[in-house]
C-alpha cells in the first residue's frame, strides 16, 4: 500500500560522492540508527546495475528502520526495488506519466517558484521541494534564483499539499526556515559530510523541536 509522505522533519538525501566517509550505505546505516524517517537515493551518474544494487539494499535497511525511501530520478528502477517512491526533477518524466504507470509510488517533484508549485500541485504531486532556499555548492543551481526566508513563506502559504525545503539548509539557519512555514527539512551535505552523523542529526531534531516550539508560542501569542 502506498505509504503517506507526512511530517517526518528530516529528509536525507544521499549522494555517495558527498559522503564524508565514502560510502553511501553505511552514511544510510548511521543516518536510520540515528532516527530519520525519510531518505532518498539520489544519484544521477552511477551505472544503471550498481544503482539497482544499491537501491536493493536501500529498501532492505529502511524497511528494517522503519523508514520512507525514495529514489531520485528513476521511476523504473523506484517500482522494481519496491521503493516507496520517487522524486522527480522539471525535465524527468511529468506526475502524470508516473502515477499512471506506478500508481502505488510516491511521487515528489522539484520546484523552484511559485509557478512551478502550482503546477505541481495541479499535477497531482504528493509532495514537493522548494528550493534552493539558501546557496548551496552541492548542486549547480545557477539558473535559479536562491528562494530566501521571506520569498519562501509566500510560497508556504499558497501549499495545500506537504512540500519539503531544500538547497543550503543548515543546523544553524533551520530556525529561520521553520519560522517560514517549513516542516519537513531536506540536506545533503550537513548530514552526509558530517564526522559523527549520528551527532550531527541529534543536534539537529532538537534544533527543529525548538524552532517548532518557538512557532506555536508566537501563533498563541
Ligand atoms: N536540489 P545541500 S538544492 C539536490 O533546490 C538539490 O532543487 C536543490 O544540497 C533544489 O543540502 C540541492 O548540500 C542541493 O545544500 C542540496
Amino acid at each position: 500500500m502506498k505509504k503517506k509522505f507526512d511530517k517526518k522533519r528530516i529528509y536525507a538525501v544521499i549522494t555517495e560522492k558527498f559522503c564524508l566517509n565514502g560510502s553511501s550505505i553505511n552514511t544510510l546505516k548511521d543516518v536510520l540508527k540515528a532516527g530519520v524517517k525519510i531518505v532518498q537515493l539520489r544519484e544521477k551518474n552511477m551505472n544503471r546495475d550498481k544503482l539497482i544494487k544499491l537501491a536493493i539494499k536501500y529498501r532492505k535497511l529502511t524497511i528494517h528502520y522503519g523508514a520512507i525511501f525514495i529514489v531520485n530520478d528513476f521511476p523504473d528502477i523506484a517500482y522494481m526495488v519496491k521503493a516507496d517512491g520517487v522524486h522527480l526533477g522539471q525535465d524527468d518524466m511529468s506526475v502524470e506519466e508516473v502515477r499512471a504507470k506506478y500508481p502505488e509510488l510516491i511521487i515528489g517533484i522539484s520546484t523552484h517558484c511559485m509557478k512551478e508549485a502550482a503546477l505541481a500541485m495541479k499535477r497531482g504531486a504528493d509532495y514537493i521541494n522548494i528550493g534552493p532556499i539558501f546557496r548551496t555548492k552541492t548542486k549547480d543551481i545557477s539558473k535559479y534564483k536562491q528562494i530566501g526566508c521571506f520569498k519562501l513563506k509566500k510560497i508556504a502559504d499558497k501549499i495545500t499539499i506537504p512540500f519539503t525545503v531544500m538547497g543550503g539548509i543548515k543546523t544553524s539557519n533551520i530556525r529561520k526556515v521553520s519560522a517560514a512555514g517549513a516542516e519537513i527539512f531536506a540536506m545533503i551535505t550537513e548530514i552526509t559530510m558530517a564526522e559523527n552523523i549520528g551527532g550531527r542529526i541529534a543536534a539537529i531534531n532538537k534544533t527543529i523541536g525548538a524552532a517548532e516550539a518557538q512557532n506555536l508560542y508566537l501563533t498563541n501569542f
